[in-house]
């Protein structure tokens, strides 16, 4: 076992459990659950990597400064994680799809999370906080518009092949259904969540990492 995932329950760390199983690659689970009251990741996090976030992994065959490997940051343990496994769920060989591969594997943590993140911790401030979210509602339809779009003359979102780009636009989608009006009036995004979760690779690291909120 070489690869050490710093689970977070209910986080984006769940996609990088999906990619391992689809990659084959064997690892090993550290489930850790947020505080009840803050939903902030507990202080142990903060041993592994001082942001204190999840996902972390550890890469116990490879050293850094000291000690295993630790790559934080969703994209940047993606990516490891692909070139580690020689390029599979990689970018397609062909240019235009090679560039949407890139675009979605930035656009997720780059755009599409922080209007969904605002509205989330918005929307728990007491009085003003729902009227503060029901403003950052056409901001997220907007973004929601376009990938419906994007979706809507090729199954994946790097083109006719599943790749590593599905796995990161996976978290904002789920999430965006479960509290930012993603429903059946975007049918292509909601068939699309509907595929990624059908994969048994998906399934299985469902089983991996314990309950799970969005899928
Ligand atoms: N852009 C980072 C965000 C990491 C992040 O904020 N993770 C959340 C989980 S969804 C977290 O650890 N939250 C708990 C906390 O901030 O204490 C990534 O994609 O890895």
């Amino acid at each position: 076992m070489t690869i050490i995932v710093h689970h977070l329950e209910n986080s984006r760390s769940q996609r990088i459990l999906w990619l391992l199983e689809e990659l084959e690659i064997a690892y090993e689970v550290k489930r850790y659950e947020r505080n009840k009251a803050t939903m902030l990741a507990p202080p142990e996090l903060r041993r592994v990597h001082p942001l204190g976030k999840s996902p972390v992994i550890e890469d116990t065959a490879a050293h850094g400064a000291i000690g295993p490997r630790v790559i934080a940051e969703t994209g940047a343990i993606i990516e490891y994680l692909v070139d580690r496994a020689d390029g599979k769920l990689g970018a397609p060989s062909k240019r235009d799809d090679a560039l949407a591969y890139r675009f979605w594997l930035h656009y997720a943590e780059g755009s599409l999370m922080p209007p969904l993140l605002v509205k989330l911790v918005v929307s728990r401030i007491p009085l003003l906080g729902k009227r503060v979210a029901a403003r950052i509602q056409p901001m997220i339809d907007r973004h929601l518009d376009y990938v419906e779009t994007s979706l809507s003359d090729h199954p994946w979102f790097a083109g006719d092949s599943f790749t590593a780009a599905d796995v990161m636009m996976s978290f904002p989608l789920e999430a965006a259904r479960s509290r930012a009006g993603l429903d059946a009036s975007r049918p292509n995004t909601i068939a699309w969540l509907e595929r990624i979760h059908a994969r048994p690779a998906y399934q299985r690291a469902l089983a991996a990492g314990g309950p799970y909120a969005y899928a």
